[in-house]
């Protein structure tokens, strides 16, 4: 790194004490602009890495609700508005008991870019609470979302900020959100993304992180000259995206043969019964051990890190940051894995990207490949502002032609600043200077 972006990465660190994640994050992209702005030294001028690596606005409030024992229970609420160069703050709510203020503002830094390679005009925002809704009940999860509403409806907005899902929240926690939003602000409006399909949502939303993903992977193996037929891919996690990565991935021929939960991993080497994996976690939010109690076939492995260790071809983590380590990634290497692509943000650590990039593995960052989530929640903004709704094969078609959008900016900006094939260095660059130009227009705010 430069002198300069050397000085701003010890501000970051400085001024973001006890932030580890965002500090990875922050670290990431500054790595891989130095050659942008030795072509641009008006941004250097105008301070405009020193302005997008510092909130617009963060939010920290008290989310104070009654379980089902009568017992009060105290959360802690954020929502990190990061960046409105582009359109409104974009981005999810998290809701896990991991969340801090240093997670949501790595996932709102890097929603920023994301946001800004999907071509649509949204900027990057993220938000979540330290609350775990699992174990909970319906009538707990109500109390907390309608408390956690009551303070965010003040700071939020269509045509201001657009949360959505993200780890934790699914279509039942935007709907409690969403209740609450018209209740105290009598405006019915497009204020959250993932409604349900009779009150504004858009057909393909839920599919739509899932089947970007292998939109944009296709990508990737269609430039080693090869497709999906016969792949083994192992996905992390079993919750919207990879769930929705496996439907697709196995619709063009694939077999996924591993997923995950928190708890533990299940290989399948008939490849997973996918209707099995929607009941359990979509239905009846249960563990993925019982998978393997149902599927003669199936084995199950306490301990979800393992998963790493299943021999594959193509591996796409898809549930949490930090998820592969650079042994883990060494793993995969070693057991002839040729292709990576992120759908959770952040998955891989920096070790374990070098490990990939050092082996010539094709590797696909988060920043883009899982882009296709927010790029349906803006077709879903712009449904909604048209007051119309577009059918599921027409939203697919949009969310298609943008990850290919997606994948043609990261595979230019990489050649256009000599890192031909290094995908993660082309969304870092093609996402940050789009944001740049956005800033420089708007002046000093
Ligand atoms: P879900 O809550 O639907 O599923 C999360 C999955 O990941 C679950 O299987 C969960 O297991 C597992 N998981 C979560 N946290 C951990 C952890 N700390 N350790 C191990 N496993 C964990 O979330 P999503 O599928 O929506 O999100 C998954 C990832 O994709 C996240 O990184 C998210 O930020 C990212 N993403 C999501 C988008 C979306 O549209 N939903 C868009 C773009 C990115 P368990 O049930 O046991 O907790
Ligand atoms: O990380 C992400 O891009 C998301 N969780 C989706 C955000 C959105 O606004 O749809």
């Amino acid at each position: 790194m430069s002198q300069y972006l050397d000085s701003v990465m010890e501000t970051v660190i400085k001024r973001n004490a006890g932030e580890p994640e965002f500090h990875q994050a922050v670290k990431e992209v500054l790595e891989t602009i130095a050659p942008v702005l030795d072509k641009h030294p008006e941004y250097v001028k105008a301070k405009i890495i020193d302005r997008i690596v510092e909130p617009e606005r963060q939010i920290i409030f008290r989310v104070p609700w009654v379980d089902d024992k009568g017992e009060v229970q105290v959360n802690r609420g954020f929502r990190v508005q990061f960046n409105s160069a582009i359109g409104p703050y974009k981005g999810g709510i998290r809701l896990h008991p991991s969340v801090y203020l240093g997670i949501i503002k790595f996932l709102g830094f890097e929603q920023i870019f994301k946001n800004a390679l999907t071509t649509t005009p949204i900027g990057g925002g993220k938000g979540g609470s330290d609350f775990d809704p699992k174990g909970k009940s319906d009538n707990e999860v109500m109390s907390f979302c309608q408390s956690f509403m009551t303070e965010l409806f003040r700071h939020i907005g269509a045509d201001t900020d657009v949360p959505a899902g993200d780890i934790g929240t699914g279509a039942r926690e935007i709907g409690y959100m969403f209740g609450q939003y018209k209740r105290l602000s009598n405006v019915f409006t497009g204020v959250l993304t993932g409604k349900g399909l009779q009150w504004g949502g858009s057909l393909a939303r839920k599919q739509a992180t899932g089947y970007g993903l292998v939109y944009y992977t296709t990508r990737m193996l269609q430039d080693a000259n090869t497709d999906w037929n016969g792949k083994n891919v192992v996905i992390s996690g079993s919750g919207n995206v990879a769930i929705y990565a496996n439907e697709k991935a196995t619709s063009l021929g694939a077999k996924v043969i591993a997923m995950s939960d928190s708890n533990g991993y299940i290989v399948d080497e008939a490849g997973i019964n996918l209707d099995i994996i929607k009941d359990l976690k979509e239905v009846r939010r249960a563990r993925i051990k019982e998978y393997a109690n149902i599927v003669p076939t199936a084995q199950y492995v306490e301990g979800c890190r393992g998963i790493w260790g299943v021999k594959c071809d193509v591996a796409l983590p898809c549930a949490t940051q930090n998820e592969i380590n650079g042994d883990e990634a060494t793993l995969l290497v070693n057991n002839g894995c040729k292709f990576v692509a992120e759908g959770a943000n952040m998955p891989s650590t920096p070790d374990a990207i070098a490990t990939f990039q050092g082996s010539g593995i094709a590797f696909g960052p988060a920043k883009a490949a899982n882009a296709g989530g927010v790029a349906t929640s803006a077709l879903e903004m712009s449904q909604n502002s048209m007051r119309l709704s577009w059918s599921f094969d027409e939203v697919d078609e949009k969310l298609h032609g943008i990850m290919n959008k997606v994948y043609d900016q990261c595979t230019a900006a990489a050649e256009a600043y000599s890192e031909k094939g290094n995908l993660a260095a082309g969304a870092n660059i093609a996402g940050f200077l789009k944001v740049a130009e956005c800033m420089m227009a708007q002046g000093v705010v």
